[in-house]
């Protein structure tokens, strides 16, 4: 058993009031955690707007054997004179033609290409990290990660952007992808957003489109992610209350699990090897976690009352499955405000079996960091119980 450190309350204010009500948590705490969480850990997202036009590029209704309609959008993001083109890839079942489809919507890591052999996908244009090695980028490369038919056959679409669109991820100051079309000025704060926050942004404006598309049911679209994509999947759920249920998989450092006491990955071991992904303040609570004002069980509160979904597998010890867990079950006064259960169990589940009865969810999957057609079987059957409870 490990040894609790001691965490912030995510229903104590800073002002050391206690939230009571809803309305509370509503008017002033979820803003004042959200507004923590900007200005220490991802950045704040800027006000800029930017003009923002789909043009659908392709629309097959017998695609992968004529069991799927696939759609390819081009989100147009223009800021004055800069443009930034971003390709979003979208399988829909059949029956999305006479009532909307639930949808899934992930980044990915590799180019929308890799989720499936489909020779029709589009080819990036953006950057292809050079340590790939090309059999990663090749057509199918991941389908593994993305079970396209399987998702298809149980009545969800699957839309999906790959990240170096969006910003590519290395460190380059910030030179390239849409940070210099939003950043405005040339010197960075220290609260400036990263690369998790530009990640996230572009999964808010999947769901500006699926507002557009009669095909999709934006009452009923998740936003998930794998690994450094999984923390970007909470950060998103956590800003866009648009999206229904959240799922982190593999997310670990500064995604699910607690930066407290944590085994594996630290906020220093990250804020070294990735510093781009964060704002610079972050790099404030290197080795003193417990100066943080927050810690990650307070991101997933900020999900409440929404559905969340946290995966975790058994030999991923460097994103820490009992620092994630135990989020999930820290996070669950936020839940049990609104009068739900959130985690139904505090104890750490056997292995494969999944908790699916609570508002949130949990597996700890046998295997390695990975993203696998189980955790996506996990997925539809927790999306299956909280879309039927809200029909
Ligand atoms: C690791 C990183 C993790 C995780 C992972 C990934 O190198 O330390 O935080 O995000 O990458 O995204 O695959």
């Amino acid at each position: 058993m490990r040894e609790m450190c001691s965490l912030p309350d995510p229903l104590i204010a800073g002002d050391g009031t206690s939230v009571e009500s809803i309305h509370a948590w509503r008017q002033a705490r979820r803003p004042e955690i959200l507004d923590l969480f900007a200005t220490q850990v991802y950045g704040h997202t800027p006000d800029q707007q930017a003009q923002l036009t789909f043009t659908v590029t392709d629309e097959d209704h017998s695609a992968l054997d004529g069991n799927a309609i696939r759609k390819q959008v081009t989100i147009k993001v223009a800021v004055d004179q800069q443009t930034l083109e971003i390709d979003l890839l979208i399988y829909l079942p059949h029956a999305a033609l006479t009532s909307p489809a639930p949808i899934f919507t992930f980044l990915n890591f590799g180019g929308n290409h890799t989720i499936h052999a489909d020779p029709t996908i589009k080819l990036p244009k953006s950057y292809i990290n050079p340590d790939q090695l090309p059999a990663a980028v090749q057509r199918g490369a991941k389908a593994s990660r993305f079970i396209v038919e399987q998702i298809v056959a149980r009545g969800y679409g699957l839309a999906t952007i790959y990240h170096a669109d969006v910003d590519p991820d290395f460190d380059d100051g910030f030179q390239n992808g849409l940070h210099p079309l939003l950043d405005g000025p040339l010197i960075r704060t220290r609260d400036a957003w990263g690369s998790i926050g530009a990640w996230a942004w572009a999964l808010s404006r999947a769901m500006d489109y699926f507002e557009t598309d009669d095909q999709i049911d934006q009452t009923r679209v998740a936003v998930g992610g794998h690994s450094r994509l999984g923390k970007t999947a909470l950060w998103a759920g956590a800003q866009d209350q648009r999206f229904a249920v959240v799922i982190s998989n593999n997310s670990g450092c500064t995604g699910a699990a607690i930066s407290r006491g944590k085994q594996g990955e630290t906020i220093e071991a990250i804020n070294r090897e990735f510093p781009h992904w964060f704002c610079h303040n972050y790099r404030a609570y290197n080795r003193k976690e417990d100066e943080l004002p927050v810690d990650q069980h307070m991101l997933l509160g900020l999900i409440a009352p929404r559905p969340l979904y946290v995966c975790s597998s058994t030999e991923d010890e460097w994103a820490d499955p009992v620092a994630e867990f135990n989020s999930c079950v820290q996070a669950s006064p936020v839940y049990q405000l609104f009068g739900q259960v959130g985690i139904p169990s505090y104890e750490m589940p056997t292995p494969d079996e999944p908790l699916l009865t609570g508002n949130i969810g949990y597996h700890l999957r046998t295997g390695k960091h990975d993203l696998t057609a189980y955790d996506w079987r996990c997925f539809m059957d927790f999306a299956d119980r909280q879309f039927k409870a809200k029909a």
